[in-house]
C-alpha cells in the first residue's frame, strides 16, 4: 500500500479495548460479563425490565471509568498528530478509551456508557453515576424515561449521516478488533470499498468479513496498530 492517503477512517470494535482489560462481546462461551448480550442490550429487554438493564450498566460504569487506553488507542493519536490526512474514528465501543488516549474526530455509533438519554424529550447528559427507573429527567421532569445512551439491538445508530459521508470520502478504511457480525457497522467496509478506499483488517483471527478486505494483519491490536501507524507515517 504505497498510496499517499488523504482521508483515513478507523472502525473500531471491542477487540481494540481487549488489551485494556475489557471483555469483548463474543468470546468463546458466548457470554459477555456473564450475560447474554441479547438479555441486556435489546430495546425489548430494556422496556420489559429497565431496572435489570440499569443495574447491568451501573455495574459496568466504574470498570470503564478506571480503564486506561492501550498502545492501539495511543497509536491513533500519534497518527492524528503526525499525518497530514483527515483521520476519523468511528467506534462501536461504549467505553471512552479513544477520548482518554487523546484521539480526535470520534463518533460513538453505539453510544457511550457515560451518557444518559431521556426517551421522552431526547435530552442527553453525561454522568458516571448510577441511574434507575425512579430517576427524573432534569429537563422535562418526567420520571422513568431515562435510558443509558447506548444503542440496543432494534434501535437506530447515532451519527449515521456523518458516517455515511465519511465512508464515501475515505481512501483508507481500517477495521480494528471487530467481529463484523453486527449491522450496519459490519457493512461499512463494503461501502468504503465501493467508493474506492483501500481496506485493511486488524484482528486476532479471520472474521466473516474477511474477503472484503484487501489486507489482513493478524495479532493483538496493541502490537499491530502501532506497526501499521509506523508504516503509514513512513509513507505520508
Ligand atoms: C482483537 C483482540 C485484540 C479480540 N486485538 N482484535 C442487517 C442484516 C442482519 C441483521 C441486521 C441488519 N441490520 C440491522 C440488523 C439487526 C441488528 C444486527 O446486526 N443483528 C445481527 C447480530 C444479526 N442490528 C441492529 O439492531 C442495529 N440497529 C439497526 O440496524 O437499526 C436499524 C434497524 C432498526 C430496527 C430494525 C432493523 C434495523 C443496532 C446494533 C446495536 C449493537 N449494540 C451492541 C451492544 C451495545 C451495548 C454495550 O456496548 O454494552 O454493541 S451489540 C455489541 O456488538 C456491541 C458492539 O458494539 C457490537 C459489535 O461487537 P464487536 O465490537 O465486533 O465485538 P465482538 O466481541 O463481536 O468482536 C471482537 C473482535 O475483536 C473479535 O473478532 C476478536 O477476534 C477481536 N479481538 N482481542 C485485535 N487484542
Amino acid at each position: 500500500m504505497s498510496r499517499k492517503y488523504k482521508h483515513i477512517l478507523f472502525l473500531t470494535g471491542a477487540g481494540i479495548s481487549a488489551e485494556s482489560g475489557l471483555s469483548t462481546f463474543r468470546s468463546e462461551n458466548g457470554l459477555w460479563n456473564n450475560h447474554r448480550v441479547e438479555d441486556v442490550a435489546t430495546i425489548d429487554a430494556y422496556l420489559r425490565n429497565p431496572d435489570y438493564v440499569h443495574q447491568f450498566y451501573n455495574d459496568m460504569r466504574p470498570e470503564l471509568l478506571k480503564a486506561v487506553p492501550n498502545p492501539a488507542h495511543l497509536a491513533i493519536t500519534e497518527l492524528q498528530n503526525n499525518h497530514p490526512a483527515q483521520i476519523d474514528v468511528v467506534t462501536q465501543n461504549v467505553d471512552t478509551l479513544h477520548e482518554k488516549a487523546g484521539n480526535k474526530n470520534i463518533y460513538h455509533i453505539h453510544g457511550q456508557i457515560n451518557q444518559i438519554v431521556c426517551m421522552n424529550c431526547g435530552y442527553v447528559f453525561e454522568t458516571w453515576s448510577d441511574i434507575n427507573s425512579e430517576d427524573k429527567c432534569e429537563k422535562c421532569g418526567i420520571t422513568g424515561m431515562l435510558k443509558p445512551n447506548i444503542v440496543f439491538f432494534g434501535e437506530n445508530l447515532l451519527y449515521m449521516n456523518k458516517v455515511d459521508a465519511l465512508l464515501k470520502s475515505c481512501d483508507l478504511f481500517v477495521s480494528v478488533g471487530t467481529s463484523g457480525v453486527v449491522y450496519p457497522a459490519a457493512g461499512f467496509v463494503q461501502i468504503a470499498k465501493m467508493f474506492g478506499a483501500d481496506t485493511i483488517e486488524l484482528n486476532m483471527e479471520k472474521t466473516s468479513n474477511n474477503l472484503l478486505f484487501d489486507r489482513h494483519i493478524y495479532g493483538p491490536a496493541g502490537t499491530t496498530l502501532p506497526a501499521l501507524v509506523k508504516e503509514l507515517l513512513e509513507n505520508k
